[in-house]
Order: structure tokens, then sequence, then C-alpha cells
């Protein structure tokens, strides 16, 4: 057994032999026995000494001798250089325990750091994951929005076409209507010059066999000042319409006496008959024949404008609702003219009057009312509002009238193409009183140009009848 140990073990038996075996007789071992050699008797004083040993026998039966010569040398000396070997060995082992320890710890920091590589590897895998499931939602978010990114483009392409389109027809269109607005110009002119040809011609007495009677004609005349009306009077030879057409006998009669300022005037002098008058404003040479209403509100009201059955076109130029048209006892606009020459008089009130197709009647009154004159567009001036109509005209206050050949209004078109009328246009504006005519009410048109109060049945309703009509303030 001992020759197999190492070197450290071998040292230290050596050394315990060395202290123990050499005074101890061979029965106080367990071990291998130690006989003292014959050949070396015990000498108490003698440094020198040698041993046997005997070592049980394991696989050879009985003991095996084994012989030891101590060596000659001092026995103490050997000791110290292995103690000193062992000590070597000692520090070299603890030197390597150390290494090993600091090799250990630095593993062990390695260990942890690796752990925390790994953890960090683990949240960094994570995170690569949620990144790239974020992308991947991404990547499916961007084509879809691609797709309707590709659609919104059709759908803009569709209707931008779509509208350029229109555009185009919208074009078209407006070069139609332009040429049929300037029909219509035209047609006003001619009827305005074959109706004053026809006056001129009545005037020289051309006109054979007209019908001659006490009534006036209902139509208001362009030129007044070519016929002396003879002061407190009756009417002149009456005539026919101008166009050959005998109108229906009007329903008020002139009277002797006349003409007056305004109706009031008439009212005044004591003629209740609502019906014709003539009139002569202050500082004008110009006669007029106008409505007087002397059924409504104690009466003396001028009416300035009636509709009532689309017997008369309102689509008409300047000059003519300048001087006015229609039938006085019908249909008619007294002309811009002498609208303004009556408001100059004084203080007046004006009462606009509508009513729909149920028959219902309804009136807007404004506390003054007055035009500006020609050079300013007949500018329209109002008081404030009060009735059971609603309001739809203050929003045309201060503005100058429009006709299909005069644009004074706000829009950038023409109102008056559009509501096919000549009024106090604004942008365009809440009422059209001088608009078409529709029967029942309801539009035949896609435009906005029925006789509309847009207060009262809104602006697209067409009125059945509508009256403008001024009288003194109280
Ligand atoms: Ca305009």
């Amino acid at each position: 057994m001992l020759l197999t140990a190492n070197r450290s073990y071998w040292a230290i038996g050596l050394y315990q032999l060395s202290f123990c075996d050499c005074i101890r007789g061979p029965e106080a071992h367990s071990g291998p026995s130690i006989i003292r050699s014959k050949r070396a008797p015990i000498d108490p004083d003698a440094k020198k000494c040698s041993y046997t040993f005997l070592v049980p026998e394991q696989k050879i039966t009985g003991s095996k001798k084994i012989t030891s010569f101590c060596p000659e040398p001092d026995k103490e000396r050997v000791t110290r250089i292995d103690i000193a070997d062992v000590r070597e060995v000692l520090s070299k082992q603890r030197r390597e325990i150390e290494t090993l320890q600091l090799v250990v710890d630095v593993d062990g920091n390695l260990v942890n750091e690796m752990k925390l590589l790994r953890k960090e590897s683990r949240n960094m895998n994570s995170r690569v994951t949620q990144l790239y499931m974020q992308l991947l939602h991404e990547i499916i978010r961007k084509r879809d929005n691609s797709l309707e990114l590709a659609q919104l483009e059709n759908r803009v392409l569709n209707v931008t076409s779509e509208m350029m389109r229109l555009a185009s027809r919208y074009k078209e269109l407006e070069g139609r209507f332009s040429v049929m607005a300037g029909l219509v110009n035209n047609q006003s002119v001619l009827i305005s010059a074959l109706e004053e040809q026809c006056l001129r011609a009545m005037g020289r007495g051309e006109l054979p066999n007209l019908p001659v009677n006490n009534r006036f004609t209902n139509e208001i005349q362009r030129d007044n000042n070519n016929r002396a009306f003879p002061r407190g009077s009756r009417m002149e030879p009456p005539t026919a319409s101008p166009f050959g057409i005998n109108p229906p006998p009007p329903q008020g009669t002139l009277t002797s006496d006349g003409p007056f300022k305004d109706c009031y005037q008439v009212r005044v002098s004591g003629h209740t008959t609502s019906g014709m008058y003539l009139l002569k404003t202050n500082g004008s040479e110009r006669l007029i024949q106008a409505w007087c209403e002397h059924g409504l509100d104690n009466g003396g009201w001028t009416v300035l404008q009636r509709r009532r059955d689309g017997s008369v076109n309102f689509f008409r130029n300047w000059d003519n609702y300048k001087k006015g048209f229609g039938n006085i006892d019908g249909e008619h606009w007294l002309g811009l003219d002498n609208i303004y020459n009556l408001g100059k008089q004084g203080d007046y009130k004006l009462m606009v009057e509508l009513e729909d197709w149920t028959g219902k009647k309804v009136y807007a009154e404004y506390s003054s009312f007055h035009l500006e004159a020609e050079s300013e567009g007949y500018r329209l001036r109002l008081g404030t509002y009060q009735g059971n109509a609603g309001d739809s005209l203050s929003s045309h206050n201060g503005k100058q009238f429009t006709t299909l050949d005069r644009d004074k209004d706000a829009f950038s078109g023409n109102c008056a193409h559009f509501h096919k009328g000549g009024w106090w246009y604004n942008a365009c504006g809440q009422t059209n009183l001088n608009g078409v005519w529709y029967s029942g009410g309801v539009y035949r048109s896609k435009f906005q140009d029925g006789i509309f109060w847009a207060e009262y049945g809104g602006g697209f309703y067409s009125l059945k009848s509508s009256r403008l009509m001024i009288r003194p303030i109280d």
C-alpha cells in the first residue's frame, strides 16, 4: 500500500516513522510490522539504525520482508528537507488552490454573467419576436392602406372625370342659356319697339276702327308724355291692347278728377272703389296709370307689382323694368322710374301681400320704403318689418336692381338668369316675386325660379299671387 502512495503520503509516513518507530517495539503498530534487524543491534547511543518492515501479504501468503536501510547521513537534516518539500508542496497546493479559487470565482462571475446574458438574450428574443409581429402587422396594415388608397384614388379619378364631364356640360348649358337670354333680350327690345311704334301710330290716328269706349287701356303706358290727358277730364280715347287683342274690361274706372299724386290722395278725395287711376307724381310731367287698392286697411294703397295668373312674362330686360309692363288690372310691374318718383314725394311704407295655393293670405309690412335714382341702380331702401309672412325682404335692403341684361347683384353670375326675373337681388336672395308663375306652386324647373318668399313656403314653393303696395306713413 505504501509503495503505491503518492510522494506526499510517503513523506508523511517517513516523518511518522522517524519520531515513533525507532523507540517503540513492533507490537505498537497495527499496520505493517517493524522488526529491528538483527544485523543492527539497538544501541541507544548510536545514531544509526535500520528497520525491517513487515507488510501484510495481500496476494502472496505470508509476510514479505522488506529491508530498508536508514540513510547514513543525519536523520534530522533529511526531515527538514522533507518539511521544506512538504511546505513547498503545501504552498504550491495553496497557490494552486488560490488559483483555482480565483478561477472558480472568475468562473462564477462568468456563470453569473452568462446567466445574465442568457436572460438578456431571452428578453432580446422576446423583443425581437414582438418587433417582428409589429412589423408584420404594420406591413399588413400598410398593404390594406395601399389597397384603400388605390380604391380612393380610383374614386377620386372617377369623381374628377364626372366633375369634368359635368363642368363641360354646365359650360355647354351656360352657352345655350346665354344664347337664349340674348334672344329673350332681343325679343324684349323688339316688343318694346313694336309697342312704341303702335303707340305712335295710335297717337297719329293711323290705327283704323279702334273701339271707342270710356275705359282706360289696362296696358301700362310706355310714354305718357306723348298723350295729353286734360286735367279734370275723363280718359282719352280709349285704346285696345296695342297688340290688337281686346283686354278684359278693367274693374276700376277713372274719375273726372285727378290726376293724383298717389292712391292715398285718391282715397282722401273720397274714392273708395279699387281700380285704375291716373297719377302724376310731384316734379314729373309723366302720367301714370296705377291700380289703387281701397279695400284693404282703409285703402289708399298704390300697387307697384301684381302677380296672380302667369299671364305676363316677367323675365325682361332693364328698359322694361324701368318703364313698367303688364296689365294694370292684372299682372303688372309699375316701373322702377315710377316707383322712384312716387317714393320721392314723401314717407311711404311698403306692404307685401302674399297668397298661397290654399287661398291663405299673409303680409309683410316695412315701416319705410323708397328707391334711389337710376344712377344708383334703383337701390332699395327699407324700414323695419312687421307682419305674419316672415321677413324675406330685409336681406335685399340696400341692393341695386338686377335684370337679365344688367347685373348688379352680389353673385358671381347673374341672379336674374337663375331666378328668371328682375329684383333687388343680393346673392341671390330670399324672395323672387318677379319669378316664374307656376300653377299649383310646383316648380317645373331645376332652377329656383318661382315666385317664392323663403320665410313663407320656402324657396321651392311658388306662390299663387303677390302684391307690392305703398301708402304714406300714417
Ligand atoms: Ca352678379
